[in-house]
């Protein structure tokens, strides 16, 4: 890394993959050889499933968190949208056997999505607290951040400042009914791919919201176009420029990568 440059990078959806997301950071020069901040005052988003799917998921959430503070101390910025891998995460958690209301409990649904028993052991009170506070939105550098390729964030505000108090609203209560109703509706993807209609609510969804671009994970590229993961290595801008997908698939074997965004006017 350059003195002095000042860059905003975004990584997709990490899945419990410790080992491949420590190799792209200190290649990308934003951590050093012993794994702390080494990105001066660039700032670092990532896009939320950090857990589930992989060995170690809760050891990524315990880097995440490191460097986030080390990043604040050095004048940069490490942050986060909420991924549906979280909320399965917590809801596994906070409501274990209890009936989601829809003929399952929340641990056969986070179980069913990839769970891994030894990240819900490994939970603590900061985990816990640090994770129901990920905002589902962001605005950085005119784009707008959200995890999942789907339109369900407009149910719950008008706004990414209010589609993100719905939601730090409802994570902190204990409405299974609501909790379920929003796992639903996270788990659905694909909603700006379609040719003409997909162009189309991205566009509207960007009115509404702001921005000049969506970035999202949540559905592997590799997935999308039909490739091995192995060999994705960039992020898939689509729909007329007005998306950008950072899922490199790295629980399906890609490498993941380090996406650095251009400046936008
Ligand atoms: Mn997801």
């Amino acid at each position: 890394m350059q003195q002095g440059t000042q860059h905003t990078y975004i990584v997709g959806d990490v899945h419990g993959q410790l080992k491949k997301l420590e190799k792209l950071l200190e290649e990308a020069g934003l951590i050093d050889h012993k794994h702390h901040w080494h990105g001066g005052t660039s700032t670092l988003w990532f896009m939320g499933d950090f857990v589930d799917r992989g060995a170690d998921g809760i050891a990524v959430v315990d880097l995440v968190m490191r460097l986030q503070k080390e990043a604040t101390a050095a004048g940069g910025m490490v942050a986060s949208v909420l991924g549906n891998h979280e909320m399965l995460l917590l809801a596994a958690y906070r409501f274990g056997r209890r009936s989601t209301g829809l003929g399952s409990n929340f641990i056969s649904r986070w179980k069913m999505n990839g769970g891994n028993r030894k990240d819900l052991a490994s939970l603590t009170t900061a985990h816990l607290e640090w994770l129901a506070n990920l905002p589902p939105m962001a605005f950085v550098a005119n784009r707008l951040l959200l995890h999942a390729d789907a339109t369900f964030y407009i149910k719950y505000g008008r706004s990414i400042d209010e589609v993100n108090a719905t939601f730090a609203k409802l994570l902190h209560r204990s409405d299974t009914l609501a909790w379920e109703e929003l796992l639903e509706e996270f788990a659905r993807r694909g909603a700006f791919y379609h040719a003409l209609e997909g162009e189309d609510i991205a566009r509207r969804f960007l009115n509404i919201f702001g921005g000049q671009q969506i970035i999202h994970g949540h559905t592997p590229i590799s997935a999308v176009l039909g490739q091995q993961a192995k060999k994705v290595t960039a992020p898939w801008v689509y729909a007329q420029e007005l998306c950008v997908n950072v899922d490199g698939g790295m629980f399906l074997g890609g490498p993941g990568f380090v996406y650095r965004l251009s400046p936008v006017a």
